[in-house]
């Protein structure tokens, strides 16, 4: 799929606020720092529409992108940063579950997990929570050009096989990294068909 615009819309900070529920979105969830902001950015081609940083705990807002007039991408904050307060974090976690649980248009959620890693209890615990709530997602392993191929298959492995002990389907899973410039067409790919299933000019 070809990305001919892709817009800023705004920043929210509650479900109700959130732009008119109308067209097909898809929204980047995942511990802070995984690269869901820099993952926007690779989609559509723009070095800085969404605001990435080293540090982690940058995007704090539901971040709104229209995609070819017809179409949202949705950055949302990470899970897992543990530099705010306590108040702040349940703040952003019922941000999170009230969008994830109650926005009607989210077509597919996507879960990032840094491919660097061993599996990561944050990230299974959510993927666990998503699945009692039926929520649909799909993984993406980020961040693998910071490995050998070996060693990111080898993590893969072990965070589907840990899924696989408590769920009978597993989720569709892609690998990307923004420095490869990897997975992207994958990646719009899926959307380009969801959308159609949904009925947006894409
Ligand atoms: N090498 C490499 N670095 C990456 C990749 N993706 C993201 N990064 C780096 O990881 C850091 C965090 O990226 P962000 O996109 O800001 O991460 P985020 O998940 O949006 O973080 P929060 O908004 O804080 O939750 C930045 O320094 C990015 O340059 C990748 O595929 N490869
Ligand atoms: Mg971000």
């Amino acid at each position: 799929m070809n990305i001919q615009s892709a817009t800023y819309i705004g920043s929210f900070v509650d479900l109700e606020k959130c732009p008119k529920a109308d067209k097909p979105e898809y929204a980047f969830i995942g511990r802070s720092n995984v690269g869901k902001s820099s993952l926007i950015n690779m989609l559509t081609n723009k070095k800085n529409l969404a605001k990435t940083s080293g540090h982690p705990g940058k995007t704090q807002t539901i971040n709104y992108f229209l995609i070819n007039e017809s179409w949202n991408l949705v950055d949302l904050p990470g899970y897992g940063f543990a530099k705010v307060s306590v108040q702040q974090r349940e703040k952003w976690e019922k941000m999170i579950e009230n969008y994830i649980r109650k926005r009607k248009n989210l077509i597919c959620l996507f879960v990032l997990v840094d491919s660097r890693l061993t599996p990561q209890k944050n990230d299974l615990d959510f993927v666990n929570q998503l699945g009692e709530w039926q929520i649909p997602f799909t993984v993406i392993f980020t961040k693998t050009d910071k490995n050998t191929q070996s060693e990111t298959a080898k993590n893969i492995k072990a965070f589907m096989e840990e899924m696989k002990s408590r769920w009978e389907f597993l989720p569709p899973y892609f690998q990307t990294s923004i420095v490869k410039k990897s997975g992207r067409d994958e990646i719009l790919e899926l959307m380009e068909e969801y959308n159609i299933r949904f009925g947006a000019i894409a």
